[in-house]
């Protein structure tokens, strides 16, 4: 039995084998499992992407095939930029720019009104084409600066009231007890070992 994670985040794909440890099932990434796909995330929710990405996986292997699709929803931006979350401002510009553009957009805000939240959808595809998906969430507030090495993406502009400090100042133990993505693959966990 293995896992392949249909990821190509690398961010992401450390907190998932650091979360995902305890199962004792080895867990590779797309490029480890020598699936190099390109797909199209086509889908108007997390849910919906990480589904997306799990089935088209699950194309190419016989193992169990995960999923995360996840994103930035800040209140005061009309949930924005959610599921475009990686493409927001272009897929490749760098996230120093893409924070530091948010935080301008988000000058005039005042501190209440500054809640925002990142959400994790996983999907799992059994070898027999079973599937189910997973939402969790992590709710915070926008910072009024970038702060903290750690983690990725908008990690340094996401203020955790109950750590008092950005999610990148987090570890990433820490970062994964309380996060989007540590609840939703806690509960994955779950099914996948039930499946077992
Ligand atoms: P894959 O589709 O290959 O998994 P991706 O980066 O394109 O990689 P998404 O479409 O799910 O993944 O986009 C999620 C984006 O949301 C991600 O690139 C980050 O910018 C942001 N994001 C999600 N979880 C985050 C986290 O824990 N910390 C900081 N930013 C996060």
């Amino acid at each position: 039995q293995k896992i392949i994670f249909a990821t190509g985040n690398e961010g992401k794909m450390k907190e998932i084998r650091e979360i995902l440890g305890d199962l004792n099932i080895p867990v590779q990434s797309m490029k480890e499992a020598n699936i190099e796909i390109d797909i199209e995330e086509s889908g108007e929710t997390f849910e919906e992407n990480s589904l997306i990405k799990a089935t088209e996986v699950a194309k190419y292997t016989d193992a169990i095939v995960l999923a995360d699709d996840s994103g930035l929803e800040i209140d005061a931006l009309d949930k924005e930029p959610g599921v475009l979350s990686s493409r927001y401002l272009g897929e490749d510009t760098p996230y120093e720019i893409k924070n530091k553009e948010i935080l301008i957009r988000m000058d005039d805000v005042p501190w209440t009104k500054r809640t925002a939240r990142f959400v994790c959808a996983i999907t799992v595809v059994f070898p027999d084409g079973a599937h189910k998906t997973i939402k969790a969430a992590m709710e915070g507030m926008i910072g009024y600066e970038a702060a903290g090495e750690n983690g990725f993406g908008y990690d340094p502009i996401f203020y955790v009231p109950e750590f008092d400090c950005t999610s990148a100042q987090l570890t990433m133990e820490q970062k994964n007890q309380i996060s989007h993505r540590g609840k939703a693959l806690e509960m994955m966990k779950e099914v996948i070992k039930a499946y077992l």
